[in-house]
């Protein structure tokens, strides 16, 4: 008789939390992060491994390095339209469950009741909490992986930092600071007053040939924008709108949600922005695609002039690692710039890292492996850096991309001899004729 009234009791409850959970949670079986393109959180990408950096018969004598800043608030366009279009979308998002429709899940619908946002417009790209954790963290990885480098303390000759005209990279640069000499001593870090157009690590704001043929040139965006009225694309609408309960719904929305889902995952360790659950994995990974094909052909492999560009930075290293190796000034130990994302991708695509056989096009969107995702190689804090290595008879110089060693193109092993890129890079980087690249 108990038994049967507890049967009865669960089958009451079951049947209860059927009428609202007509949904399956499908948000639970995967994860968004590995999709979220250039709004993909470090914490991600970093290298958890801090062991002291071991090469033998070498002594590291100089870290030069390069970092997106980290995670930011959007633009102000994109606030915008999070804080006017969002809250419409959830109300008929939340109806539409309420009425039956779409496949939503009870905790999908109550993550949506829940949701509201705070960001303003006045808040528009500043670096938030987690970007300054990514850069703290960042930093101290690095001291403990070169401790016989790195100290804790700060002295003007021995380091130079350098940032961009903006809140995000000054911001980036002083949390970076932070973590290196702590909080008192970070203080006193010295910054040269920035530049708006900075050659060395924002040269793409002088090359008129760069903005006119391709940053200001609709045609950059062709593959994209076939992408956006491909098949790929309007089957991600039509499952995201059917998941949702709409008969419909526009691209703008659909991507709307994404760039949400982006940047709410990326500053928020802990909750789940509601705005991913709409997508399915297969949906992330078309997403992340028309985000690739943008970056592609603005910013990497698809018009040469990307990265022919990008060599005033790499020259700045050469230069510094080939003086450093003749005896000169012994003393800088760091050499930390602070900038963005159309600097580490020319940079990246101007080494050759990452480079696919075939072009990035509307129709060679697959599922199989692809190098270039920017998902992985620009990331928020997306950071390139180089260490100058003391050896037995020579120098060697070792490249690591996201904390990771690679072996330097034109190179066979990890850490290269400093003379055989010297010589590799001699016509290409060390004479870089960036005015006559640039010149319309
Ligand atoms: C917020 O979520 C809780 C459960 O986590 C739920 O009980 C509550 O109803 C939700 N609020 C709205 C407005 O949906
Ligand atoms: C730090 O060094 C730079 C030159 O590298 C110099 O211009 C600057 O005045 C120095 N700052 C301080 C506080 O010593
Ligand atoms: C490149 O052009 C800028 C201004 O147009 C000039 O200031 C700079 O000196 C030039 N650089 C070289 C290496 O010629
Ligand atoms: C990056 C990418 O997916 N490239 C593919 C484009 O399509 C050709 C064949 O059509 C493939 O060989 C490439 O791998």
């Amino acid at each position: 008789m108990k038994c049967a009234i507890i049967i009865l009791l669960i089958y009451a409850l079951w049947k209860v939390d059927c009428i609202y959970a007509k949904g399956v949670c499908t948000s639970d079986h995967h994860d968004p992060k590995p999709y979220l393109g250039a709004k993909t959180p470090y914490r991600i990408r970093m290298n958890p491994d801090m062991s002291p950096i071991v090469i033998p018969d070498c002594k590291a004598v100089q870290l030069w390095t390069i970092v997106r800043h980290g995670t930011r608030y959007p633009s102000a366009k994109v606030i915008t339209s999070m804080k006017e279009g969002l809250p419409l979308l959830k109300n008929s998002i939340l109806r539409n469950y309420e009425e039956g429709k779409g496949a939503l899940c009870r905790n999908e619908y109550f993550n949506f009741g829940n949701w509201s946002t705070h960001v303003e417009e006045e808040n528009e790209k500043q670096l938030t909490h987690e970007g300054e954790d990514e850069m703290q963290d960042l930093a101290e990885r690095w001291l403990t992986r070169l401790p016989t480098l790195l100290s804790e303390n700060y002295d003007n000759s021995s380091y130079e930092f350098r940032y961009t005209a903006t809140q995000r990279t000054a911001r980036s640069a002083r949390s970076f600071a932070i973590g290196l000499f702590g909080r008192y001593k970070a203080a006193h870090v010295w910054y040269p007053e920035a530049i708006a157009k900075d050659p060395l690590i924002r040269f793409y704001k002088l090359c008129p040939r760069w903005k006119k043929y391709v940053d200001k040139n609709p045609a950059s965006l062709t593959e994209k924008r076939a992408f956006q009225h491909g098949p790929e694309m309007q089957g991600v609408c039509r499952r995201v709108g059917k998941k949702l309960g709409f008969d419909s719904i526009t691209y703008h929305d659909v991507h709307l949600m994404y760039v949400t889902c982006g940047f709410e995952t990326a500053w928020e360790k802990k909750s789940r922005s509601p705005w991913c659950a709409p997508f399915s994995e297969d949906d992330l990974k078309v997403m992340e695609y028309n985000e690739d094909l943008e970056y592609y052909w603005i910013d990497g492999y698809g018009f040469e002039i990307n990265y022919k560009q990008a060599c005033p930075p790499l020259k700045d290293l050469l230069d510094r690692f080939r003086s450093r190796a003749a005896g000169g000034d012994p003393q800088k130990k760091g050499v930390f710039y602070f900038t963005h994302s159309g600097t580490l991708l020319k940079l990246i695509s101007r080494l050759g890292l990452y480079k696919d056989e075939e072009k990035l096009r509307s129709n060679n969107f697959s599922k199989a492996y692809r190098k270039w995702r920017v998902s992985l190689l620009d990331s928020f804090g997306t950071n390139l850096a180089f260490i100058l290595f003391r050896c037995q008879d020579d120098f060697k110089i070792g490249g690591y991309h996201q904390e990771r060693p690679f072996i330097i193109p034109g190179c066979e092993e990890h850490p290269c001899p400093l003379n055989q890129v010297l010589h590799k890079y001699q016509d290409t980087i060390l004479t870089c004729e960036f005015n006559k690249t640039c010149t319309l």
